[in-house]
């Protein structure tokens, strides 16, 4: 005879696809999405965490047998990959979790999308495990020539480029084709197309809509909440509210100037050897003429960001400036 207790817990594994401040909303695919909360010492966490969980982390929740309750997330997988952000010293901020690419979505056209942003993104997810791939949206708007400039600048250091428009589902099937299986992180400017792209991809697709209520709930972070849209089960979406600055204090310098392609054939040259972190004698900095003009404003931005990192925002940068006192090595 079997003494054993039936169990009236059940367990399942989810990925966390929002958080609500004192709850979470969870996803399985076989059970959609639930609400959960945190076990007790769950709760306790790093001082440099805003939440023990971030949208994208894998879970394994607990509920009774009959589900009146919320589920109780009991336990959190480690995390293959993670994309951080960090403007102040008291500000570092993990965005998602276990993610493959992140999807930079550029619009060519009303409004246009400048390389500053796409290189900053770029620059914020290279030590980060994760591959960024570039969309450029509203094709439609601009002419054959200007298309080719804007994408092959970008495929010819190496990033995947995705010319689409939103008028045409056609346009986005090899996108389709190369997000699936994998779980993406989308960041775009408002305007760029970031939702009308969302929906034409949903439009096609099985997406499980979310039955859960929050409407009594107030998010607590509502400025870099996140949210999951399924595709499929496989193939899942993280929509990040607009990131306006995306703060790179996380980085040092060196990092940074390894995120450029163009300058890193320098770092194997370079007779400091191992990477002092644009110290004296750094040759990548010594090369950040090769760049092209766009991207070599783009690189001083981001350094200059780590100086000043309250004061710096790309609209008062005074091009050229870094370039032209680079001898003064003021970055030191
Ligand atoms: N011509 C054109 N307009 C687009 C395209 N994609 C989006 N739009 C328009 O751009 C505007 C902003 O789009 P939206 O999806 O709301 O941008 P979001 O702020 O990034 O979510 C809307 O008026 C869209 O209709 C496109 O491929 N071509
Ligand atoms: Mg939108």
């Amino acid at each position: 005879m079997n003494l054993e207790k039936p169990s009236s817990t059940v367990k399942e594994n989810f990925i966390v696809s929002k958080i609500y401040g004192a709850y979470y909303e969870i996803y399985s695919p076989r059970l959609g999405f639930k609400r959960a909360t945190l076990k007790g010492k769950l709760r306790l966490t790093k001082s440099d965490d805003r939440h023990p969980f971030v949208v994208g982390d894998r879970i394994l929740a607990e509920n009774e047998l009959s589900e009146k309750a919320d589920w109780v997330i009991i336990s959190k997988e480690e995390r293959t990959s993670f994309l951080t952000r960090q403007s102040s010293n008291s500000d570092k901020h993990i965005l998602c979790a276990n993610v493959d690419f992140v999807a930079i979505i550029v619009s060519l056209a009303g409004p246009e999308t400048k390389d500053g942003f796409i290189d900053r993104s770029i620059t914020a997810c290279f030590h980060s495990n994760v591959t960024p791939i570039i969309i450029f949206n509203k094709k439609d708007l601009v002419t054959e020539e200007k298309l080719k400039e804007r994408m092959g600048k970008y495929e010819s250091l190496g990033y995947k480029v995705y010319p689409i428009t939103c008028t045409n589902l056609e346009s986005i099937k090899d996108l389709l084709s190369d997000l699936q299986g994998k779980t993406t992180y989308l960041v775009g400017n408002s305007g760029v197309g970031k939702s009308s792209l969302i929906n034409l991809i949903t439009s096609n697709s099985e997406q499980k809509t979310n039955e859960i209520s929050h409407s009594t709930q107030k998010g607590k972070h509502t400025t870099t909440n996140s949210s999951v849209i399924v595709i499929n089960p496989t193939t899942i979406l993280i929509d990040s509210p607009g990131i306006k600055e995306w703060g790179l204090l996380h980085l040092t310098k060196g990092q940074i100037l390894s995120t450029f392609p163009e300058l890193v054939k320098y770092q194997k040259k370079c007779k400091v050897g191992e990477c002092c972190n644009a110290g004296n004698d750094c040759l990548m900095l010594e090369k950040i003429d090769k760049l092209d003009e766009e991207r070599a404003k783009s690189l001083e931005s981001m350094l200059e960001g780590l100086e000043i990192p309250y004061r710096i925002r790309v609209g008062n940068l005074k091009s050229g400036k870094l370039r032209k006192q680079k001898n003064n090595r003021r970055w030191d």
